[in-house]
């Protein structure tokens, strides 16, 4: 089983779409292992996008994960991280196709939602940085029999 490291953004959180998030996560037979809302301090949202500190967008895209609460999640399941992606949609939510998240509610790439682990390196970086071990909780669904041969 594999598990994504997902956060719903502060737009997604002021605009009322925690549930909608997790409801397309469960409803695809995810299983939610940790989660918590938290406003991520500067270090943390810095450490988060350490990959994309050189480009341009960086200093507004920090101050704005900053700016109000988020939701971090962990998802479990076969295929989870690249399943995520595509339930996410593309990072610009104007080429994000309709059904994805990005595609039904969002128009700006500075305001696209939700962010969803993009690799396994990357997944398990990201669950360390947000989660302590201890606040992941392993469980086995009674569907999971209806999910998997
Ligand atoms: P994703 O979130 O789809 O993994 P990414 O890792 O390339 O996308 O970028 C991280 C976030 O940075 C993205 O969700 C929104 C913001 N971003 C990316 N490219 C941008 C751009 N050209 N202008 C403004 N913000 C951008
Ligand atoms: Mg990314």
């Amino acid at each position: 089983m594999e598990r994504t490291f997902i956060m719903v953004k502060p737009d997604g959180v002021q605009r009322n779409l925690i549930g909608e998030v997790i409801q397309r996560f469960e409803n695809k037979g995810f299983t939610l292992v940790g989660l918590k809302m938290l406003k991520p301090s500067r270090e943390l949202a810095e450490k988060h996008y350490a990959v994309h500190k050189e480009r341009p967008f960086f200093k507004t895209l920090v101050d704005f994960i900053t700016s109000d609460p988020v939701v971090a999640m962990v998802w479990e399941g076969d295929g989870a991280i690249a399943s995520a992606r595509k339930i996410i949609g593309a990072t610009n939510p104007l080429n994000a196709e309709p059904g994805t998240i990005r595609g039904d509610y969002g128009v700006s790439i500075g305001r696209n939602l939700i962010h969803g682990s993009d690799a396994p390196e990357t997944a398990q970086q990201e669950i360390g940085l947000w989660f302590e071990p201890t606040e992941l909780v392993g469980w086995t669904p009674t569907a999971q029999a209806w999910l998997y041969e």
